[in-house]
């Protein structure tokens, strides 16, 4: 059965990559599943129908007949339970797989939140720009503790696997802020990480939604 995914109709990235549903696509893509896509405004996303499927009017959702994911590490791990290749075969390596799920979206995806936040939602506050360094600092604490454990591995834990997708889609939002490439390792990680062809595939893919969307 094909799934159904959510993403921007107008992504405020414009196509850079850094929404979401990216993550899925991505994801679907390195198993080699065909995926439909149903483009929702913002306003669509805060009506019932779009609330029914996410309690939190935000995209992605992951529809597959009657079962409705949202969030996600809960979406990458669906698909990646349910298709080789994603997740080791080996229970233990396996379960840390699923921790570094887990500490993408726990641990290291928090702080660089607050930038964004700080950035974008408090850019106009007089105590934003006195903020600032702080917010950075807490940022190279995790990369920091992040780039020791990577080492000079390709991937975090053994084989490439849906823990890399989770973790890579989280450092690439900093690229912008240029606290990335500070962490030489974690730089290369996600080149490395992009350089693969179902990245690129699901990149095109959300490029090709926002380049429609400017026409
Ligand atoms: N924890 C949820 C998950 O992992 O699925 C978070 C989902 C989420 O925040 N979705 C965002 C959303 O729907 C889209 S990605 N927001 C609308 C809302 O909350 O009302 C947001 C996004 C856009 C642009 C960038 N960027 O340019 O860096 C990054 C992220």
């Amino acid at each position: 059965m094909t799934p159904t995914i959510t993403a921007f109709a107008n992504s405020p990235d414009r196509g850079a990559g850094l929404s979401r549903d990216m993550r899925v696509r991505w994801a679907l893509e390195e198993v080699g599943q065909p995926y439909d896509v149903r483009l929702v405004s913002f306003r669509q996303m805060k009506e019932p129908a779009h609330l029914a499927r996410q309690p939190f009017g935000q995209i992605p959702t992951y529809e597959e007949g009657d079962l409705v994911l949202f969030e996600t590490g809960a979406i990458i791990l669906h698909i990646a339970e349910r298709h080789p290749h994603l997740l080791p075969d080996d229970p233990d390596a396996r379960a840390r797989a699923i921790s570094w799920m887990f500490a993408a979206v726990g641990t290291v995806e928090p702080p660089i939140l607050e930038l964004q936040t700080a950035r974008f939602a408090e850019g106009q506050e007089s105590w934003t720009e006195q903020r600032l360094p702080q917010v950075k600092d807490r940022i190279r604490v995790r990369l920091g503790q992040l780039a020791l454990r990577l080492g000079d591995s390709d991937w975090l834990d053994g084989a490439f696997s849906a823990a890399d997708i989770m973790m890579v889609h989280v450092l690439l939002r900093l690229k912008p802020s240029g606290l990335l490439d500070e962490f030489a390792n974690l730089a290369a990680y996600c080149a490395r990480a992009q350089a693969r062809s179902a990245y690129q595939r699901a990149f095109a893919a959300q490029l090709a939604v926002a380049q429609a969307a400017a026409r």
